[in-house]
């Protein structure tokens, strides 16, 4: 019965058509998107940490505007997921203990430090930019909830991206310290970013099943390498170098080699290693604790609406 099942489930994955909420699917399957999904709303409230540091050093009002209006869509972001991510059978409360009690992970590439402006520029252009190119391929996610979120979310990072290259952009035509300050912050957010997309391929325990159920569309491997081809080019725009002295054209591939990425640090930094780990959980257990009151009230107040009706009813 149970495999009759799984076969049918199969086969609708693979006519392209898309799984809902009520329609039967293997336990596994629902547990990989729980995990998945719930990561990335987490990385998207985490990612808001690091940006809302430089908000009050905006070094104007037109990027003051533009970077509130980036920080408050990534909290967007987190909302549209944990939403998806409840229509699997799972409370949002229970996703943020999760999170707070660190059985749940979000993007290693938030513990980093935002130490000078232009990191503000690195993030959009990298970090949105690694983003982009993992999350339009999950446009196409096999679970309809997922996939319709993401075609916001990516609309939105898009302009992100945007933001954040014309950040550097204006750098890169400045004076020498702000010349220096483009380099030093993409010398710092490079090789975090490229580490994002996650193990290499040989060494994902999820990517084969995530891309047979059509979760995944793309390896890491495959998304890290599209995104390093199409970083190279952007960075001749900028006059950046990318730090990489194996970086090169490979004419029969046709695309380019990089050198070899430093696993050491990326398993330190996700397993709560990083410079920021520490930091990042603490402020969100801190704004869940400040917020008490808020849903306490809230509830007192539904609460008291429904006796209200009631009455009325009864009356
Ligand atoms: N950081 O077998 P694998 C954003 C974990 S937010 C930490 O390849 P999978 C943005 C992985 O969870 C960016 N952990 O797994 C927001 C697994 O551990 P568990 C977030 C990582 O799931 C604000 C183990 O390593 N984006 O875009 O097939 C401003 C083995 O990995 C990381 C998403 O979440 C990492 N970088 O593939 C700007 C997108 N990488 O769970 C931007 C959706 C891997 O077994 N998620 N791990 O304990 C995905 O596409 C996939 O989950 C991943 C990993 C590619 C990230």
């Amino acid at each position: 019965m149970e495999n009759n099942l799984e076969q049918a489930f199969q086969a609708k994955i693979d006519r392209e058509e898309k799984i809902e909420p009520k329609d039967w699917m293997p336990e596994a399957y629902r547990k990989t998107l729980i995990r998945q999904i719930s990561q990335h709303a987490h990385s998207e409230i985490v990612g808001m940490l690091p940006e809302g540091n430089w908000i009050t050093r905006a070094p104007s009002l037109r990027r003051k505007v533009a970077l509130m209006a980036k920080v408050q869509d990534e909290a967007g972001h987190g909302l549209y997921l944990y939403s998806a991510c409840e229509t699997l059978g799972i409370n949002r409360d229970t996703l943020y203990e999760q999170l707070h009690d660190g059985t749940a992970k979000y993007s290693s590439i938030f513990n980093y430090p935002t130490l000078t402006w232009a990191d503000i520029g690195a993030i959009g252009w990298l970090v949105d930019g690694a983003a982009i190119m993992n999350q339009v391929p999950l446009c196409r996610c096999s679970y309809g909830p997922y996939a319709r979120a993401m075609v916001r979310v990516c609309k939105e990072e898009s302009f992100h991206q945007r933001q954040g290259f014309e950040i550097l952009l204006t750098l890169s035509k400045g004076s020498d310290e702000q010349k220096n300050m483009l380099q030093d912050a993409v010398n710092r957010w490079w090789w975090p970013s490229v580490m994002m997309f996650g193990p290499s391929d040989k060494d994902s325990p999820h990517t084969a099943r995530s891309m047979n159920w059509k979760i995944k569309r793309f390896t890491n491997d495959e998304l890290r390498q599209k995104f390093v081809d199409v970083c190279y080019e952007q960075a001749k725009v900028l006059n950046v170098k990318l730090p990489d002295e194996d970086i090169k054209w490979n004419e029969e591939r046709g695309h380019y080699d990089f050198g070899a990425i430093d696993w050491d640090e990326f398993w330190q930094v996700v397993k709560g290693n990083g410079p920021c780990n520490k930091q990042r959980v603490a402020a969100r257990k801190k704004a869940w604790d400040d917020g008490a009151w808020v849903r306490e009230a809230a509830l007192a107040h539904s609460n008291k609406r429904s006796e209200r009706l009631k009455n009325k009813k009864v009356a």
